[in-house]
């Protein structure tokens, strides 16, 4: 799970558009979700692109998919968008918030494309959706990576 910029700051401002569970209560709901799913969760946050990209690079051989919330590098990022590209992990973009609902400059994903599938609105459910999405996903569509 990657956390993008300004996610650290969840429940503590905006409430009004992101909700108010902090991200550390995102990542404990993770945790138990993928518990029952049985899947192994690790979760990283940074407000660095460069970070990301790192993280998306070590994801290769040791993950198996990728749940990424980019935040407004999802709006400006083709070097996220390059990275998950290069390692060819299934991956599920998710938002807090419904991106296609607000400013005109958030409908669009760099992202999007090449992700399997995204889900947008739902404030930490969206997570929760998106983990069940790519271990469907992984369990399904490509039996052999699992
Ligand atoms: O809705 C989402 O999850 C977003 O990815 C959140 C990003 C925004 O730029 C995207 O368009 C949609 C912003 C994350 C900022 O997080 C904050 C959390 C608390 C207080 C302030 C910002």
């Amino acid at each position: 799970m990657l956390h993008g910029p300004n996610l650290n700051l969840l429940g503590q401002r905006e409430p009004g558009i992101y909700g108010s569970l902090s991200l550390a209560e995102i990542n404990r709901q993770l945790e138990v979700e993928g518990k029952n799913l049985a899947i192994e969760i690790s979760t990283m946050q940074s407000n660095h692109e460069g970070i990301l990209v790192d993280a998306i690079h070590d994801a290769l051989g040791k993950h198996q998919g990728i749940l990424i919330n980019a935040g407004a590098y999802t709006h400006t990022s083709v070097a996220l968008r390059d990275a998950i590209a290069a390692v060819n992990l299934p991956t599920v973009e998710v938002h807090l918030s419904n991106i296609y609902r607000r400013e005109e400059f958030r409908h669009h994903s760099y992202i999007a494309p090449i992700a399997i599938g995204q889900i947008s609105g739902f404030g930490a459910q969206s997570y929760l959706l998106g983990l069940q999405a790519l271990a469907y996903y992984l369990r399904t569509k490509c039996e052999d990576k699992v």
